[in-house]
Parts: C-alpha cells; sequence; structure tokens
C-alpha cells in the first residue's frame, strides 16, 4: 500500500435537506445509488448513508436502507456506512434499527448538544444504548466530535470498557452548536487523538474546504459531501456529490498524497 492515503467518505445526502432546498439532492434509491456510484468513481472508500422514504423525507426503516445498500452494491464496492444520527428527534428503537443489516460501518455522535434550532440528544444512556447495538451485530463505529468535551466523553467510555478496541474518529466541525471550523479547532481535537487513531474531518459549509486541505496536510482523512455542504463555491451550487469529491481528489494528488481504494480503506481500518 502506498503511504497513508486518503480516505475520502461521501455523505451523500444526510437528513436535514430537502429538494426544494437543493434541487440536486439524491433521494429515491435510484438516485441515491446513482450518487454514491458517482462518489466512488472519483475516488470516495466510504458512503455515509442516510436515506429517504417515499415522500423524500429522512427516514430509518430498514427496507429503504436494505434496498439502497443493495443497489449500490450492483454499482460498486465501497464501505457503506449507516447513520446512526439520522434525524433529529427519531427514537432510539429507529435509530439502531438498520444496525440489524450489518453494515460494515456505521457513525455515532458522542455527545448531546444544540443542532441549529434542535437539539440533537446522545445522553450517555443513549450512546451506550446505540454502541451496544453497533458492537452486536459486529459493525465497525465511526464515532462523531462535534466538541472537545466529546473527545472526554471517548476517553471515559474507553475507560469504562464501552468502547471496542477499534474505532474511527470523524470531527464534524461547523454545525451552529458544536465547534466551528476555524482550523485551531481543529488542531485542538487533533491534541486529543492516540498515537495511530485513524481521523477524518467533515467541515460544514463554508469548511468543507478549508478543513479538507488541512487534514490531507496533516495525515487525516476527510469526509466531502452534500450532507455537509451544498456549494461548490460561493454562491455557486455544486452539481453533486462526485463533483465534490473531485475537486478533493486533485487537491490531495497536488499535495503527493495518493487517494485509498476501497481496498487500502479497509487495511488502514482494519475492517
Ligand atoms: N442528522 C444529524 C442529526 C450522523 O449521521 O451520524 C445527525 C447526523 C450524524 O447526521
Ligand atoms: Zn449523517
Amino acid at each position: 500500500m502506498s503511504v497513508n492515503p486518503l480516505i475520502i467518505s461521501c455523505p451523500i445526502v444526510g437528513a436535514e435537506l430537502m429538494k426544494e432546498d437543493y434541487p440536486y439532492l439524491p433521494t429515491t434509491v435510484d438516485e441515491l445509488a446513482e450518487a454514491a456510484a458517482g462518489a466512488v468513481d472519483a475516488g470516495a472508500s466510504i458512503i455515509h448513508l442516510h436515506v429517504r422514504d417515499e415522500e423524500g423525507k429522512p427516514s430509518q426503516r430498514v427496507d429503504i436502507f436494505d434496498d439502497v445498500t443493495k443497489k449500490i452494491r450492483e454499482r460498486c464496492d465501497v464501505i457503506i456506512q449507516y447513520s446512526t444520527g439520522g434525524a433529529v428527534g427519531n427514537s432510539i428503537e429507529e435509530r439502531c434499527a438498520p444496525l440489524r443489516l450489518r453494515p460494515e460501518m456505521a457513525s455515532i455522535s458522542m455527545g448531546t448538544m444544540n443542532f441549529g434550532e434542535d437539539i440533537f440528544e446522545n445522553s450517555e444512556n443513549t450512546i451506550r444504548i446505540i454502541l451496544d447495538a453497533i458492537i452486536m451485530n459486529g459493525v465497525m463505529a465511526e464515532l462523531e466530535i462535534f466538541d472537545c468535551g466529546m473527545m472526554e466523553t471517548v476517553d471515559r467510555s474507553i475507560k469504562k470498557g464501552c468502547l471496542p478496541d477499534k474505532f474511527h474518529i470523524d470531527f464534524v466541525l461547523g454545525v451552529r452548536g458544536g465547534m466551528s471550523g476555524r482550523i485551531k479547532n481543529l488542531v485542538l481535537l487533533s491534541e486529543y487523538l492516540s498515537p495511530g487513531q485513524s481521523w477524518s474531518v467533515a467541515g460544514i459549509g463554508k469548511y468543507q474546504l478549508p478543513l479538507a486541505g488541512h487534514a490531507i496536510l496533516m495525515g487525516g482523512h476527510v469526509r466531502i459531501g452534500i450532507e455537509d455542504n451544498i456549494y461548490y463555491r460561493k454562491g455557486e451550487l455544486t452539481r453533486s456529490n462526485k463533483q465534490l469529491v473531485e475537486r478533493v481528489v486533485r487537491i490531495s494528488k497536488e499535495m503527493d498524497r495518493p487517494i485509498a481504494t476501497v481496498r487500502d480503506a479497509r487495511d488502514i481500518l482494519d475492517l
């Protein structure tokens, strides 16, 4: 394997936007599979997955996760990571339900926070229940970290024996209610990491590109996609997840950081 290739994770849809907000939003099974295949074609090795129901609304329905997973698998090989965050207000049962399909990875948020106007509930009890479901289904966890306090929760969870031996860490910066995407926040968060811990950064909105650039230089990985940012540049909507991924691939290659294949990503994450 090349030296520390860059894992690109692509959050193709998320749970916050509707087609009225962003006309190119993939929502149907076919559109989600097409978005995933495009991102993988461009260089993504992980698809961070939320799904939508027939009305285009965010859903944690197992049958839809199953349909989308199968459709993606028909198109390409990629690590599929289910969201257990779902949409704000989902019950714990809804959030855990798709895990029974045993995806390769699942994200779990490591603390309660203001999320725009809403409250994203992740009490220690909620975290424990979701983590248990992740572990029971043999899924690799990606811990979503929105501020430094959540890294302290990670440390506490390790000491209490609640976390699996291996996990990936994703810093999500720029949500209103969490830490902003200023570079100094990424640097500060990186100081909490144990040696050898794999990590990535998901910059929200205008923070996506500068944080990705810094993570590439710092040896971390990146999350790039429409869940986090719908603009290609100020005032110009991106046309697709693929378009966002393609730019980061170009930047990384220019910085002499090769792009991880799906196989590289599985090796790095020990999947
Ligand atoms: N939709 C947010 C409330 C995750 O995917 O794990 C939570 C979220 C985090 O998107
Ligand atoms: Zn998500």
